[in-house]
């Protein structure tokens, strides 16, 4: 008799822990299972926002090392999601040579940014610079309005525009983390050409 109470408070005992164990260790997933999520979510961002500056950086390095005048199209106050521009190699007997024309444009149906060089011809050759492109600007619709006030009217999610011998450009880039939450980020920055 004595042995039974003494087994049964034993069982009673061990699924009180068991019980306690399994509430704990659940906890102790849930704390984890936030933690990674927050780490993924922040560490997709932080990728997304290096990856937006980084490629802001090249694009402006190459508009700056551009002529106006070889700007392709060209025409002021417009916002365009391509551009074509051809670098300066230097002066020969007094007369500048350019490089071949290069092109950074919004592609894929506005998924990629990518750049070309010779675009459209025969020895084109093309770099996927990113696959977070979005087709518009952050916060734009299309639907006729500038819905983020940036005084562009449905422009892409790459965008130029140009005034005199400078040029304006803004891209968004965005990204879905694991939990489903997207990570946008847009920036933005004007250069000048280099004469
Ligand atoms: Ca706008
Ligand atoms: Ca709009």
């Amino acid at each position: 008799m004595k042995s039974t109470r003494t087994a049964g408070w034993t069982l009673l005992e061990l699924m009180i822990t068991l019980t306690l164990l399994a509430l704990l260790t659940a906890k102790v997933v849930t704390v984890m299972k936030m933690a990674n999520d927050a780490a993924g979510e922040q560490s997709m961002a932080i990728h997304v926002e290096n990856q937006a500056n980084e490629i802001l950086d090249r694009i402006g390095l190459a508009i700056m090392g551009s002529d106006r005048g070889t700007l392709i199209p060209s025409v002021e106050g417009l916002n365009y999601s391509g551009l074509r521009y051809k670098l300066s190699l230097g002066t020969e007997n007094g007369v500048t040579v350019w490089d071949d024309t290069e092109e950074i444009r919004l592609a894929g149906a506005g998924t990629r940014i990518e750049w070309r060089e010779n675009p459209d011809e025969a020895e084109e050759r093309r770099l996927v610079w990113t696959k977070l492109a979005s087709p518009l600007l952050e916060g734009e619709v299309l639907n006729g309005v500038d819905d983020n006030g940036n005084g562009l009217v449905d422009e892409q999610g790459l965008t130029f525009v140009i005034e005199r011998n400078m040029v304006t450009i803004r891209l968004t880039l965005r990204a879905t983390s694991a939990d489903g939450r997207e990570v946008i980020r847009t920036v933005e920055r004007t250069v000048t050409c280099r004469n």
